[in-house]
């Protein structure tokens, strides 16, 4: 990590990287911007090394010209959300094998019956989840609940404020947070 801060400290200033000796003499300026939520500004100073990871993954896959805007971050999110909805369902999907949107109890064993142990275990162990009622039955409002849980528990609240919190990294107020901006406020909290 420390190479890559680097390597962007470099690529984006023209001045050397900082004295290592200066750095050790005083505790580093914090520039973190100042409209930051609290919870998240400490998440950033405990760990800023993962921020800048995080930061550039989404810059690299999800912003336009090495920059991201906030709508481009909300888009990553949804997707991730859509991804992790998607993974709760599909087993449903594969048992639900007259395609009416609803999981009846012979469907869900005649699935589980094509099953390694492991698989069969994980299908029960996701039917008793998905079955709020507890009536054999998994209907359409249960899966939908079902998988709005596992994108709850998947999607943890503290990582989508890491990653909106990227976007206040807007130190020329261009609207777009870029690798440069991010680079700069890091060298500032992770000097070395
Ligand atoms: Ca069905
Ligand atoms: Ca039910």
């Amino acid at each position: 990590m420390r190479a890559v801060l680097a390597l962007l400290a470099l690529l984006t200033a023209p001045a050397p990287y900082p004295a290592l000796a200066q750095e050790a003499a005083a505790p580093p300026t914090l520039v973190l911007p100042a409209s930051l939520p609290p919870e998240v500004a400490e998440a950033i100073l405990a760990r800023p090394d993962r921020f800048a990871d995080l930061a550039a993954d989404l810059i690299h896959g999800h912003g336009t010209g090495g920059a991201i805007a906030p709508a481009a971050i909300e888009t990553a999110i949804a997707l991730d959300r859509a991804y992790f909805r998607a993974r709760a369902l599909r087993p449903f999907l594969e048992a639900d094998l007259d395609a009416d949107g609803t999981l009846q109890a012979p469907e869900i064993a005649a699935r589980a019956a094509t099953l390694s142990t492991t698989g069969r275990a994980r299908l029960m162990r996701q039917q008793t989840d998905a079955d709020a009622d507890s009536d054999g039955t998994i209907t359409p409002a249960e899966l939908s609940r079902h998988a709005e849980a596992a994108v709850a528990r998947a999607s943890r609240p503290q990582d989508e404020a890491l990653l909106r919190a990227v976007a206040i990294f807007d130190a020329n107020t261009d609207g777009t947070a870029s690798l440069a901006e991010i680079a700069q406020a890091m060298q500032t909290v992770a000097p070395d």
